[in-house]
């Protein structure tokens, strides 16, 4: 496909500053000893706030060729907007990477569709690429299928965008997060190929075949294999499991 895996570990509200040190030191080494080639994968990793000056001097230290990512932004770039944080700030910090839409933001923080449209524009503003989450609730799926609302979502978010925009997707289906139970790399890979062609009728074809679409919800290091051989499935957004060393390496190391 051309398109360059990525893995990324998605931590939520999880590992403190010291913590991340040992995390980001420990998955290092254990992808040297395993061997694994950097820039086969790219490897991702969104900490907290609190974190992401730590870890962005370790990996330039250490020169550790992981991506980092912030796991939200503001709409807003700078002001009076108490507690929240500007895509500057994050580019300053060397984020590559913003996670926005995230269903647990939709859900506990009541972010609309518009308000993620808004913070994948402020992410472009500010170099930084939006990791844009979309997925059906259970309730959706019973409802409307599998595809509706992710489909709706996108939409939404990609609305006005450049066709050079730099993103990234992530199908996450909210019944399948932190559940244990994932999707089939059937269902995955059937939403995934629809929200290509959103991509393709917002964007244009050349943008839906650049751009990665990534599965989340219960990926481990025993169903990684199984969505990485579909065609429109070109990497995982990986909570629960990116928080265990061994269990995250193994993941980054599928093939
Ligand atoms: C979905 C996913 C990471 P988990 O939220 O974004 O979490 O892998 O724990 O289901």
């Amino acid at each position: 496909t051309g398109r360059t895996p990525f893995i990324a570990g998605n931590w939520k509200m999880n590992l403190d500053h010291q913590q991340a040190i040992a995390f980001v030191q420990k998955l290092h080494w254990s992808l040297k000893e395993a061997k694994h080639v950097e820039g086969s994968v790219e490897v991702g990793i969104f900490p907290p706030f609190t974190d992401l000056r730590t870890v962005q001097t370790l990996l330039d230290a250490d020169k550790i060729s992981f991506a980092l990512g912030a796991q939200d932004l503001s709409t807003k770039d700078s002001g009076a907007y108490t507690g929240e944080v500007s895509g500057a700030f994050l580019a300053k910090l060397n984020c590559g990477y913003v996670i926005v839409g995230h269903s647990e933001r939709r859900e506990y923080h009541d972010e609309t569709d518009e308000v993620v449209a808004a913070k994948a524009q402020a992410a472009l503003r500010h170099g930084l690429v939006p990791v844009i989450c979309v997925g059906e609730t259970s309730e959706d799926l019973e409802k409307f299928g599998a595809s509706a609302v992710p489909v709706g979502q996108l939409e939404v978010a990609l609305e006005g965008l450049p066709s050079e925009a730099d993103i990234v997707v992530a199908y996450e289906p909210v019944w399948a997060i932190g559940s244990g139970q994932a999707a089939t790399p059937e269902q995955a890979q059937e939403v995934c190929a629809k929200l290509r062609d959103v991509i393709a009728a917002k964007l244009g074809p050349d943008a839906a075949q650049r751009t990665r679409v990534l599965y989340g919800g219960s990926v481990k290091s025993t169903n990684i294999a199984s969505f990485m051989r579909e065609p429109d499935i070109d990497g995982a957004l990986v909570g629960g499991a990116s928080l265990v060393v061994g269990e995250f390496a193994a993941i980054v190391r599928y093939q």
